[in-house]
């Protein structure tokens, strides 16, 4: 197409555009104004990628406004100079399989079209983030001057140009470049097959063993039907909720105790299934449940540590770990063991990216319903699970059976979050300002018998390449084991989401009936005794507890 076609748009100050944890989230109705999308994506070209010679991965989770957001960003593209750009058919592409293609094609990198586990819908949110050629989140330094761009930034470049039938797999140009519409799911799903026992899972399910994965309505549907009930031989129905919808059906797609009831109810409570999981709204959380059974995240980070060598991609062992540091300290325990180290960074995923890259570490996790590893630079919803599964069909043990082996073995981190979500901006920040001002004085203090052993405000400095982050959220240790730490969420898009970790290591012969709020009873007291939270707020319960 002749350059003549490319046309310069206006566009509104639309003020400061901070991209937050990953990337902007915003309502989609913010995104749909005119220019919105257009001028943030103009900047992430100009600040990211170069005006010749670049591959771009893109794609999204399939909720509303993705579609025609896949269509204006391959114009934009095209005018900015773009070679090629790989794109999911139906502009789909959960988060994980976008990593592992920009991997996987040497891209410059991607644009992955979501908002994670907020909800969807008009009345939801949108999102937009740039994964750099190493297929993980861009680092701040990017994010930064993507932010600054896109706030000053008044005018772009456009291809004029009609829409691509993103259907259609195969070979497209628009402009000079040239575009790949791909199956969203077979190369992901290769990468899973190399990894994992599909024989050991597959011989599971011939064995009875039931399962059921809800998708929520999101992106992993797709990647779910395929890998379990193709792949690994699970009965047809397995995946349930599995055809992506552009408001995730009305609910809200984040794979936790709340969002999943349904599935809670049918493995933990009634004890309908041996295994149950769950994934978010671009298939990078996961949540994994036993007959019976809860596993929270940080234990499940622990679990992998402890047993990730039984699966074949990892038969070499793990040459290191890293937890977020408001993840519970179970997965040092094992790291301690297995004489690896164990690294604590801020939360967001593009901190263990560093060390990824470097091999310091195999295994990183979140308590945020994010685990992954070395295969991709991204934390990986179905990996997770693929991973229990591998566990649970080499072991032949319940997940009930690994969990409580692994306590009794490595003693039990009760661990609870409290959020307190769409609080105004100004409680929420008075809550940490508070804190902050009386750090120094806490240590020492005795608060309902226990004492405050330390109190500090977070601070990281990457071992790799010397990059500090600091206000990374508040930790205050009490004696006999047990911690809160308190910060500001970085993914809400609605005032301030404040978030409590309570955690405490238990004594005992812990088991999987223990009410974990109970066992906390006492830390969440001290917590809202030292934060003031109810005080700032006027919120006397949580709206979440996971
Ligand atoms: C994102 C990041 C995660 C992080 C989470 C925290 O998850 O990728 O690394 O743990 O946000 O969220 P918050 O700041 O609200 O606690 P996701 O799944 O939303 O992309």
């Amino acid at each position: 197409m002749a350059l003549s076609s490319i046309v310069h748009h206006d566009a509104p100050d639309f003020g400061v555009r901070t991209p937050g944890t990953s990337g902007l989230r915003r309502p989609t109705r913010e995104f749909q104004a005119p220019h919105y999308l257009e001028s943030f994506t103009a900047a992430i070209l100009e600040e990211a990628v170069p005006k010749e010679g670049a591959t771009l991965v893109l794609g999204g989770d399939g909720r509303e406004f993705c579609v025609p957001a896949t269509q204006q960003i391959l114009r934009l593209a095209s005018a900015w100079g773009v070679e090629r750009v790989i794109v999911g058919r139906d502009g789909l592409l959960s988060t994980p399989a976008a990593s592992h293609l920009i991997r996987l094609h040497h891209a410059t990198g991607g644009i992955i079209l979501s908002a994670s586990h907020n909800a969807g819908g008009v009345d939801g949110d949108f999102g937009i983030k740039y994964n750099g050629e190493n297929g993980g989140p861009a680092p701040p330094l990017i994010t930064d001057a993507i932010a600054r761009c896109a706030t000053s930034l008044r005018r772009y470049a456009i291809l004029v140009a009609e829409d691509l039938p993103l259907h259609q797999i195969g070979r497209h140009h628009l402009g000079a470049m040239q575009v790949d519409i791909i199956d969203p799911v077979h190369d992901y799903a290769e990468l899973m097959e190399s990894l994992f026992d599909f024989r050991a899972i597959r011989a599971l399910f011939t064995g009875g063993f039931t399962m059921r994965f809800d998708a929520m309505h999101a992106v992993t549907g797709p990647y779910a039907t395929d890998l379990l009930e193709r792949r690994c031989g699970a009965p047809a129905g397995t995946v349930i909720r599995g055809t992506p919808l552009p408001d995730f059906g009305g609910e809200h797609p984040d794979p936790n105790l709340v969002h999943a009831s349904g599935l809670v109810e049918d493995v933990m409570t009634a004890g309908r299934y041996d295994f149950g999981a769950a994934s978010d709204g671009d298939g990078d959380r996961n949540m994994i449940l036993g007959r019976g059974c809860y596993v929270a995240p940080s234990d499940s980070l622990a679990i992998l540590a402890a047993h990730l060598h039984r699966i074949p991609g990892y038969a070499d062992g793990l040459v290191g770990v890293a937890r977020s540091m408001p993840t519970s300290r179970a997965v040092d325990r094992v790291a301690a063991a297995l004489n690896i180290p164990c690294y604590e960074t801020p939360t967001g995923w593009k901190f263990f990216c560093s060390l990824l890259d470097a091999g310091r570490i195999t295994l990183c996790g979140e308590e945020s319903f994010g685990t992954g590893s070395d295969h991709v630079r991204e934390k990986d919803g179905l990996w997770a699970v693929l991973c229990w599964l591998n566990i649970l069909a080499v072991s032949g043990q319940s997940v009930r059976a690994l969990l409580e082996a692994h306590w009794a073995e490595y003693g039990r981190d009760y661990y609870t979050r409290h959020d307190y979500e769409e609080v105004s901006t100004s409680s929420g920040e008075a809550v940490m300002h508070s804190l902050r001002d009386r750090l120094g004085t806490l240590p020492g203090f005795l608060v309902s018998g226990r004492t405050i052993l330390a109190a500090d405000d977070f601070a990281f400095t990457d071992p790799i390449d010397g990059s500090q982050a600091t206000a990374q959220g508040i930790r205050i240790l009490l004696s006999g084991d047990a911690r809160i730490v308190v910060r500001l969420s970085g993914t809400g898009t609605r005032g301030a989401t404040i978030r409590l970790y309570l955690e405490s290591v238990g004594r005992g012969t812990p088991s999987v009936e223990d009410d974990v709020q109970h066992e906390l009873a006492e830390v969440i007291r001290i917590a809202h005794e030292i934060t003031g939270i109810e005080g700032q707020t006027g919120r006397s319960e949580p709206t979440v507890i996971t």
